[in-house]
C-alpha cells in the first residue's frame, strides 16, 4: 500500500514537473465535453466506456488535438483546456450535417453577391460597423472575381446581425467569450448569412475586445464555402487573433482555399504591386532563418515572422501562433530577444526600439529607444542579444561586434564594442540570433547554431535549427 501510494506521488510529481498539467475538474470535464460536441462531432457518451483510451470523447480529443497541432495525448492536459477556452468561430472544425451541406465543394453559383447589414451592434458606431463589414468582403474580393454590393431591404445573399444566446436559428449564442460569431455556408435563405454574438464587446481598431473587422472577414470565409484551416497563420484557423486591420493581408492559406472554388481576381492589375500573401512559417523548412530565440520562464521561444513557437523543455511539440497572441502590441518581424531574469521581463527589439513584457502584460513605459540600454545612438538595429546567467550580463550583436549590458546596474560596460570572433571562435558569418541554455551558450548563424561554453571560449558543436525547434509534421 505505501509502494503504491508512493508510485501515485511520484507520478503525480513528475507529471507536475513534464507538463504544465493542471487538475482537470468536473466543470473542466463538461466544458471539453460539450466543446467536443459542438465543434469536432462527439455523439453522446453511450454508456460506460472500457478503456479510457479508446472512449469516443478519447478519440475526439485526440482529433481536436490534431487539428490544433498539439501534443496527442487523448487527455485533457493544460494546453488542450488552454485550447478549448480561446475565443473562437461557431463553426465545427469538422465537418458535419447541421449546415445543410449538399456537395463536396460548396460554393455560390454566381460572382455577383449582396449582403446587407440588418441590425448594428452599440459597441460601435455604424459608420465604423459599415466599414469594417465592407472590408472584410473585400479581404476576398482583392484575391477573386466575386463582388459585393450592399442592399438596404428585402432578402440579400449574405444578411448580416448581431444577436445573443436563442437568435432565431438552432445555433444560440452562449455570452460573453467562447463562441464570437457564426456564419452558414453558401445555400439559400439562411445559406451565407452570418452572425454575430453581441455578448461581446466589438471593436474597430483597439484591442480592448473583439476587432470586428477581423471576425467578420473569417465568417465571411464560411459565407463564401471555407470551411476551417490548421494553419495557425490562416484567417481560416478556428481561433480569434488580434491583428491589425490597416496592415492585414489575407494569408496564402486562405488564398489557395478561395481561389479553388471561385479563381484568381480577373480585374488584377500586374503593374499595381501588391503585398505577398503571407505564408506560415515551417519548422520543418531547414533552410529557414530565425528572427530571434530566448528562454521564457523555463519555455524556449522561436520567432519567425509575425509567429513564435513555444517549446517546453520535455514536450517533443513546438506549438506555434501568432506573436499577437501573446502581446497584442508586440512588433512582428524583430530582430532581437532575451530574457531578463533580473527583471523577469521578455524584451523584444525591432529597428531602434525595444518593447518589454511581464507575462502577457506590457511594461509601462515602453516601448523604449535602443539608446535607453546604453547602446550608442549610431546603433540602427541590433541582430541578436543573449543573457548571461553565470556573468549576469546581456550581450548585443551588431554587425561584427558585441555589447556587454550590465542588467543591475543598467548600463553598458566598458572595454565594448568588442569583435565577435575575438570570444566566439570560428564564428564568421552575421550573428541572427542568440540564446543561452543549460548553461550552454546558442549563437545562431543562418539556418546553423553554434554551440559554446561562454566561460572557456570553447565550440562543442555545429547544429541546425531543428535541434532545439523540431520538425513535428506528421
Ligand atoms: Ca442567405
Ligand atoms: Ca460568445
Ligand atoms: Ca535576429
Ligand atoms: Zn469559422
Ligand atoms: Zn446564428
Amino acid at each position: 500500500m505505501k509502494t503504491f501510494n508512493l508510485s501515485i506521488l511520484l507520478s503525480l510529481a513528475v507529471a507536475v514537473y513534464c507538463m504544465p498539467i493542471s487538475q482537470v475538474t468536473e466543470q473542466d470535464e463538461n466544458f471539453a465535453e460539450s466543446y467536443l460536441k459542438k465543434f469536432f462531432n462527439l455523439t453522446e457518451e453511450s454508456g460506460p466506456t472500457v478503456g479510457r483510451e479508446f472512449s469516443p470523447k478519447s478519440k475526439k480529443v485526440s482529433e481536436m488535438q490534431r487539428f490544433f497541432r498539439l501534443r496527442v495525448t487523448g487527455m485533457l492536459d493544460a494546453d488542450t483546456m488552454a485550447m478549448m477556452k480561446k475565443p473562437r468561430c461557431g463553426v465545427p472544425d469538422v465537418k458535419v450535417s447541421l449546415y445543410a451541406i449538399t456537395g463536396e465543394h460548396l460554393k455560390w453559383q454566381k460572382n455577383s453577391l449582396t449582403y446587407r447589414i440588418e441590425n448594428y451592434t452599440p459597441d460601435m458606431t455604424k459608420a465604423e460597423v459599415d466599414d469594417s463589414i465592407e472590408k472584410a468582403l473585400q479581404v476576398w474580393a482583392k484575391v477573386t472575381p466575386l463582388r459585393f454590393t450592399r442592399i438596404y431591404s428585402g432578402i440579400a445573399d449574405i444578411m448580416i446581425s448581431f444577436g445573443i444566446r436563442e437568435h432565431g436559428d438552432y445555433y444560440p449564442f452562449d455570452g460573453p467569450h467562447g463562441t464570437l460569431a457564426h456564419a452558414f455556408a453558401p445555400a439559400p435563405g439562411i445559406g451565407g448569412d452570418a452572425h454575430f454574438d453581441d455578448d461581446e464587446n466589438f471593436t474597430y481598431r483597439s484591442n480592448a475586445g473583439y476587432i470586428l473587422f477581423m471576425v467578420a472577414a473569417h465568417e465571411f470565409g464560411h459565407s463564401l464555402g471555407l470551411s476551417h484551416s490548421t494553419d495557425p497563420g490562416a484567417l481560416m484557423y478556428p481561433v480569434y487573433s488580434s491583428r491589425d486591420p490597416d496592415t492585414f493581408v489575407l494569408p496564402q492559406d486562405d488564398v489557395n482555399g478561395i481561389q479553388s472554388l471561385y479563381g484568381p481576381n480577373p480585374d488584377k492589375d500586374p503593374s499595381v504591386p501588391e503585398p505577398k500573401p503571407p505564408k506560415t512559417p515551417d519548422a520543418c523548412d531547414s533552410t529557414m532563418v530565425l528572427d530571434a530565440v530566448t528562454t521564457l520562464r523555463g519555455e524556449m521561444l522561436f520567432f519567425k515572422d509575425s509567429f513564435l513557437w513555444r517549446s517546453y523543455p520535455q514536450s517533443n511539440t513546438p506549438q506555434q501562433s501568432l506573436i499577437t497572441n501573446f502581446w497584442p502590441s508586440a512588433p512582428v518581424n524583430i530582430d532581437a530577444a532575451y530574457e531578463s531574469r533580473v527583471s523577469d521581463r521578455i524584451l523584444l527589439f525591432k529597428d531602434r526600439k525595444v518593447w518589454a513584457f511581464t507575462g502577457y502584460n506590457p511594461v509601462p513605459g515602453y516601448p523604449k529607444p535602443l539608446t535607453s540600454l546604453g547602446l550608442p545612438s549610431h546603433v540602427r538595429k541590433i541582430d541578436a542579444a543573449l543573457y548571461d546567467t553565470r556573468s549576469r550580463k546581456t550581450l548585443f550583436f551588431v554587425g561584427n561586434s558585441y555589447f556587454s549590458y550590465d542588467e543591475a546596474r543598467r548600463t553598458m560596460d566598458r572595454g565594448f564594442p568588442k569583435r565577435i570572433n575575438q570570444t566566439f571562435s570560428e564564428l564568421t558569418n552575421k550573428v541572427t540570433a542568440a540564446f543561452q541554455y543549460r548553461g550552454f551558450t546558442y549563437i545562431y548563424s543562418g539556418p546553423y547554431m553554434y554551440e559554446y561554453n561562454l566561460k572557456t571560449r570553447r565550440l562543442y558543436r555545429v547544429l541546425r535549427n531543428s535541434y532545439f525547434l523540431r520538425c513535428t509534421n506528421f
